[in-house]
């Protein structure tokens, strides 16, 4: 077994149907998973939803049902998104199990103990929306002058008896930790605004609440319960069994990479090792938060009325040209923009005619002018430049930048080869060779074979059926199919003993139509 490399994603607010944002982020810790699969480690991967809290409470009062019956509800189509966007979680984990309340229960235990947890009275700001407490220092005024929180949402005055972590006290050790591991926090940019707020201080955090009862139980304090974001930060550990340390927490704590948005990165990078630290639990070795996705450069709203139901979009282009759309038009890390259109130019121009249009034509042309048998063949100096190109883009060039987290660069390396192979078709021209050199017509095609073989492996994180549909046409075995395949100097010639013919092929990346009310638009 591979070496263990255990992802996250954020833990969705179940107070609404999954947005746009949701079915990024999934997307993207999906590549990655995908992508450290077919590098051979052994990965895990969580995603779920965060139920408890003042939001939950409130909305499912103003919806009049229950807290329980409305995460029962909308956790389900959090659940269904993941299934439909082809999302290869290990667990879905939801905050009101059981065995969370009792793994985050142990966790506030070992934080008592280390003496961090005392009770006092919080005086203060409260962002519903965020669920986070604001300093009357970082609130901003409103239109009509009203005090909003710095992510510009409603914050009232909260006057309640809580406990208090002592956050103050790891200030220090936290901003020890970033110098000694640089990459913990990224992008830089992100880096360089946590360290900023940790080295103005830290003041202690109200960690629980008693205005309201939907959530997990402070062990032995009647009427509280704990502060949201202490019980959902938990769920990482959850997952892996806590507090059991051996079995899986043993094989794949501390995490890889917790995914989330640029929004939350304060509580993951301040709060959540701050808690680690107290409680003697080892720190998670990285935290990516990535950008937003805009609605044709705006921010999606129900008073704008641009909100957009992903599954619709997944229905309307198909799940991979929206995976591969958004993998390749957004710089990992920076915020980006959507538009139907701008899915369909994508997706076409790479996907469908220089993609697919390169395998279809490809394995088209030797099942028809060589009854889809593979040979052994002579190549020329040209195929094996093309190959030795091909060969570095997929084994090299995109693994690293997928490595990095760097998705349109890698995926650029890869169009590059791929457009390296349609080059190469155009100056060949295989079709004209039938006649006058049907060998070397034989050498172009099946050299091309070679690459799409390749090129279709390196891509198959981002689109994992349609290339899973590539592969299966051409017979690569299922466990041939990960990047050590690539560097398998023998599998042509074992593909050509097995003697199977190549059947007719059906095209997997069909081009994409605007639909007439977007083309009106
Ligand atoms: O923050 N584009 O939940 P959430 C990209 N429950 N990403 C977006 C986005 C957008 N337009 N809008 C939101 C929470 N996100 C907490 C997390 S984790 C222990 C608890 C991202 O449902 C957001 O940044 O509001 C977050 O990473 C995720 O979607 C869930 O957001």
């Amino acid at each position: 077994m591979g070496e263990p490399f255990y992802i996250t994603t954020a833990i969705s607010y179940p107070n609404g149907k999954p947005h746009i944002g949701h079915a990024y982020e999934a997307i993207a810790a999906d590549v990655i998973a995908r992508f450290q699969r077919a590098m051979g480690r052994d990965v895990r991967f969580q995603t779920g939803t965060d139920e408890h809290g003042l939001k939950m409470a409130q909305k499912a009062r103003d919806m009049g049902v229950t807290p329980r019956e409305l995460s029962d509800e909308m956790s389900s189509h959090f659940i269904k998104m993941c299934d439909e966007l082809n999302i290869s979680y290990d667990v879905f984990i939801r905050t009101t199990e059981e065995r969370h309340h009792a793994s985050t229960q142990e966790l506030w235990r070992r934080m008592e103990a280390s003496g961090d947890l005392y009770l006092d009275r919080y005086e203060g700001w409260y962002s519903i929306r965020d669920e986070a407490f604001y300093d009357e220092s970082e609130l901003v005024a409103g239109e009509g002058g009203e005090k909003l929180s710095p992510q510009g949402t409603p914050v009232e005055w909260t006057v309640e008896e809580s406990w208090f972590f002592r956050l103050s006290k790891y200030a220090e050790p936290l901003l020890k930790f970033y110098d000694e591991n640089p990459t913990f926090i990224q992008p830089d940019s992100r880096r360089n605004e946590v360290m900023r707020f940790v080295e103005g201080g830290l003041r202690d955090l109200s960690v629980s609440r008693t205005s309201f009862d939907w959530g997990v139980k402070v062990p032995g304090s009647d009427g509280h319960v704990m502060y949201v974001w202490v019980d959902a930060l938990t769920n990482y550990i959850t997952g892996l069994g806590f507090p059991e340390e051996s079995g899986d927490f043993a094989r794949y704590w501390p995490a890889n990479l917790h995914l989330i948005g640029k929004d939350i990165v304060r509580f993951h990078t301040v709060y959540w090792p701050a808690f680690l630290m107290s409680a003697k639990i080892e720190l998670p070795r990285q935290v990516f938060g990535h950008g937003f996705l805009l609605n044709r450069g705006q921010k999606e709203s129900k008073t704008l009325g641009n909100v957009t139901d992903p599954m619709d979009l997944a229905q309307r282009f198909g799940v991979d040209p929206l995976r591969y759309f958004l993998m390749r038009e957004v710089a990992f890390g920076q915020d980006g923009s959507y538009s139907p259109e701008a899915v369909v130019t994508r997706c076409n121009a790479e996907l469908a005619n220089s993609y697919g249009n390169l395998v279809q034509r490809t394995l088209s042309m030797i099942f028809k002018n060589m009854d889809g048998e593979l040979q052994k063949f002579e190549t020329v100096e040209a195929d094996d430049v093309l190959l030795a190109n091909v060969f570095s883009a997929c084994r090299e060039e995109l693994p690293r930048e997928f490595g990095a987290l760097n998705f349109s660069a890698g995926v650029e390396e890869w169009m590059r080869a791929v457009f390296a192979c349609n080059a190469y078709v155009d100056e060949q021209a295989p079709w004209a060779l039938r006649k006058t050199d049907p060998e070397r017509m034989k050498a172009v095609l099946l050299t091309l074979f070679m690459a799409i073989r390749d090129l279709t492996i390196a891509i198959s994180p981002v689109v994992p059926t349609a290339a899973g549909k590539v592969l299966d046409q051409i017979g690569i075995p299922v466990e041939e199919r990960g990047f050590s395949a690539l560097t398998d100097a023998d599998w042509y010639m074992a593909r050509v003993a097995t003697g199977e013919r190549l059947a007719q092929p059906v095209p997997a990346f069909p081009r994409l139509e605007l639909p007439t009310e977007d083309a009106a638009a």
